[in-house]
């Protein structure tokens, strides 16, 4: 209890200094702990007499894709010399457990009542307007792609992203980024070609994709990973994708989870040559008759307005708000979602005054191995790298490498319509994505298979005859009852895990149309002057149906592009 007082008299003091603009450390360094989402956060946080120096989080458990999250939290902290900071949307276990850490070890800096900084002071800037060569809307995989490919090409840029972190959507990617006769494929002897790469996409898309668009996905994405190489990106791992003809999906070594991991690359190499605004929401592109003008811009502390020659398009799709998504596809009400929380389709309403053209905008893809309630996305790469589905009658019911829509359907006629992703410990240890599930608590984990069956109340010994018939299928090489294109290992080395799974919303397929060159068209068919876009954004390039690995080939790929083009009209 005398300890409770104590930290409450602290934090008295710490309030009243804040309120008074006044507030005082005693310069050093400091620890704090909090409880995250994986475990303890410790943060080690170097104060002068009035202000914070430095904070370094010394104890990090919480998983790759809150590493923007801690970093927006870190950079509230500094701005505001205090720990009296919000927590960022979408990661809220991991923003209590930094903030109570931060907050901790500042208790213990204060001396009681001089002088420092305030929040409020800090923040108090004039909003002036501003002007660059390229604005881009969106600071997700597409949006960072084309800041850098823009500056690279000389441009001045400046990014603006609605949500206090960068990444969007990219943050979620797992299982990869799908390209074709890339340096990686041939280290590891994967005789892949552009062509089957163009087939495989069209196919999975059922020919309703742009066939312009898929051959320029396919024709640059080894330029693309050697682009992403050369930032310091390791993509060294490739996997297999539901619908690849072959092994074309690259990730992190020994299968560690792609998205966030771009994310960071790709922040970094934004940073260091554009200014990356978060917490600022566009409400409008500005034009006259030449063409776009600029944007206006909306910040908690004002609004204003930047003068720029070009704007990329780089805001995301709408899986995220549920309402939108059943405006194009009415099947899909109350389905759960794997998107972050910024994917609402705010670029709908944003380019209408331009009479941009829409395509495909009912095409919303479901992907079909999300943990209901939780909305978890289990990467399709478990699938890849071996694991089955298998129903309440214990048995398997479709080939696990099919394509989205074909899984997703088959899983929502099942019993409770959802299915069990299963794999032994070979599968685990094949992808370090998983690792990540097992830590989250969401795998069931069975020494033998008869165990992991009574487990789920399934029947033990069909659930056994399914393990052995399948494992059959392997050693010969072929699927006799699904026809699975690729089995890469048998199921049999425990222990044995399973994660309940069904489809959510995943992709929107549809967009703002596009040309090659990522210049965005509008309904007359004409080229809007000045305006890009690219990533989900976007419609034309994925069909009726993207395959998996595909969204972080074409962030990357039409980012490079857009933020090139974009740089090359101000010139
Ligand atoms: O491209 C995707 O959506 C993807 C690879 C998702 C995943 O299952 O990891």
């Amino acid at each position: 209890m005398k300890k409770i007082i104590a930290s409450l008299l602290v934090l008295t003091a710490l309030i009243f200094a804040s309120c008074s603009g006044k507030a005082v450390y005693t310069a050093g360094t400091y620890t704090g702990e909090g409880q995250g989402h994986g475990g303890t956060i410790k943060v080690a946080v170097t104060v002068d007499s009035k202000a914070i120096k430095n904070i370094e989080v010394v104890k990090n458990p919480e998983s790759d894709f809150t590493i923007n999250a801690m970093k927006t939290i870190l950079d509230r902290a500094l701005k505001a010399n205090s720990g009296d900071i919000d927590g960022v949307t979408g990661a809220t276990e991991t923003s209590t457990g930094l903030i109570a850490a931060i907050q901790g070890a500042l208790a213990q800096a204060a001396t009681g009542n001089a002088a420092a900084v305030s929040s409020t002071e800090s923040a108090a800037a004039e909003l002036k307007d501003d002007s660059a060569d390229v604005v881009v809307i969106g600071a997700g995989g597409a949006g960072l792609s084309a800041a850098k490919a823009a500056a690279q090409a000389g441009a001045k840029v400046i990014v603006l992203e609605k949500m206090p972190f960068v990444g969007g959507n990219t943050n979620y990617a797992t299982g990869g980024l799908n390209a074709a006769e890339t340096a990686p494929q041939e280290a590891l002897g994967i005789e892949d070609t552009i062509e089957t790469f163009i087939d495989d996409t069209m196919k999975g898309g059922h020919n309703l994709n742009n066939p312009e668009l898929v051959r320029v996905l396919a024709e640059n994405s080894s330029e693309t990973v050697n682009w992403l190489i050369s930032l310091g990106a390791d993509l060294t791992d490739v996997g297999r994708m539901g619908g690849a003809s072959f092994n074309r999906c690259h990730r992190p070594a020994g299968g560690a989870a792609a998205g966030a991991h771009l994310v960071s690359v790709l922040d970094k190499a934004a940073e260091s040559v554009a200014d990356v605004r978060t917490d600022s929401r566009v409400t409008e592109i500005t034009f006259d008759a030449n063409g776009v003008t600029g944007v206006k811009v909306e910040t908690a502390d004002g609004s204003y307005s930047i003068a720029a020659k070009a704007v990329v398009l780089a805001s995301g799709g709408f899986g995220a708000d549920n309402d939108v998504v059943v405006q194009f596809k009415p099947e899909l009400a109350g389905f759960g979602t794997t998107n972050a929380p910024g994917a609402t389709g705010d670029a709908i309403e944003l380019v209408k005054p331009l009479n941009v053209a829409m395509v495909d905008m009912e095409q919303i893809q479901t992907h079909p191995t999300v943990v209901p309630v939780k909305n978890k996305m289990i990467t399709e790469a478990v699938r890849g790298n071996g694991a089955i589905l298998i129903n309440r009658d214990a048995k398997r019911f479709v080939s696990e490498l099919e394509t989205r829509d074909v899984v997703s359907e088959a899983t929502l006629a099942q019993a409770g319509k959802t299915s069990f992703l299963m794999f032994d410990q070979g599968v685990r240890e094949s992808l370090k994505a998983i690792e990540s599930y097992a830590k989250a608590g969401l795998l069931t984990e069975a020494a033998t298979i008869e165990e992991l069956a009574a487990a789920l109340d399934l029947d033990a010994a069909t659930l056994a005859e399914t393990f052995t018939t399948y494992n059959g299928y392997v050693a010969s090489g072929a699927d006799a009852d699904f026809g699975r294109a690729d089995m890469p290992r048998t199921l049999e080395n425990g222990p044995f895990y399973a994660v309940e799974v069904g489809p959510a919303v995943h992709h929107t397929m549809g967009g703002v149309k596009i040309n090659t060159e990522a210049q965005v068209i509008d309904n007359d068919g004409n080229i809007v002057a000045g305006l890009f876009a690219a990533g989900e954004v976007t419609g034309g390039v994925h069909g009726s149906n993207r395959l998996g690995g595909n969204a972080l080939s074409d962030i990357t790929t039409f980012g490079r592009i857009a933020g090139t083009q974009a740089a090359a009209f101000t010139k």
